[in-house]
């Protein structure tokens, strides 16, 4: 590195480019297009769940996949590849979103490396406002420390404790490993929120939405199964929705 440093400039920008995709393993291979075939077989229904709701099956150009509501809980994610007009709106428009807080704290039951505080992929990577702009190995997402390993959790501290109606998660490398999601009141007491299959792929948001709750959400505990989709499973941030400000 220190060597190589002191060529040119531009040798110097184009090895921190190179760089930047090389920090474990060749870069994913590119998601597959979600909803593009005319027929999309539907995913397996799980056994607990009664309707025969097809997962992501949403129109070629919709934004969101078609929801499934399970126990009161409404799940589907956004879409996309990040090529298109409708996905960087819909990214926009949930980022501005005046009914969000995103958190200011977070700590996990691990992460690659063993990064601590501001250290590239540590749990504080999944404070803030999104700052991933393409799916793939980003140091400014939370990564566990092994990609395959099994259970992770994330747990995200926010700054003004309401009573919320929903959760976005934006998932930014090898979506789809969420498994569980909890929330968590002023009091430390946690509330079993929603468990099943994230239909979250590329750089999108799985999103969570259900009735207000009755007490003041301070911290969201979001659980992965991480050797469910190959490759590093990371999050870039993590939204809490509320109807009151
Ligand atoms: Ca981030």
């Amino acid at each position: 590195m220190k060597t190589l440093s002191a060529h040119s400039l531009l040798s110097a920008a184009l090895l921190s480019f190179a760089l930047s995709g090389c920090k474990k393993t060749p870069a994913p291979p590119a998601p597959a297009p979600v909803a593009a075939a005319p027929a999309p077989t539907p995913a397996p229904t799980p056994a607990s769940t009664p309707a025969a709701t097809p997962e992501a099956a949403a129109a070629p150009g919709a934004t969101v996949s078609d929801p499934v509501t399970a126990n009161g809980v409404t799940t589907q994610s956004t879409l996309g590849t990040g090529k298109t007009v409708e996905w960087a709106l819909k990214q926009g428009e949930i980022k501005d979103d005046p009914s969000g807080q995103w958190p200011s704290a977070a700590t996990a039951s691990s992460a690659y490396n063993d990064a601590k505080d501001q250290q590239r992929f540590a749990p504080w990577q999944a404070t803030g406002v999104p700052n991933v702009d393409q799916a793939g190995d980003n140091a400014n997402a939370w990564d566990p420390k092994t990609p395959d390993g099994g259970i992770e959790w994330l747990d995200l501290l926010y700054p003004k404790p309401m009573p919320a109606t929903g959760v976005r998660i934006r998932e930014s490398a090898n979506g789809g490993a969420v498994v569980k999601v909890d929330l968590i009141d002023e009091d430390n007491h946690l509330h079993p929120l929603w468990s099943g299959t994230d239909p979250t792929k590329a750089l999108n948001y799985f999103m969570l939405t259900f009735p207000k709750t009755t007490y003041k959400v301070s911290h969201v505990k979001i659980t992965l199964a991480t050797n469910l989709i190959p490759g590093e499973n990371e999050i870039d941030a993590v939204q809490l929705v509320s109807s009151e400000k």
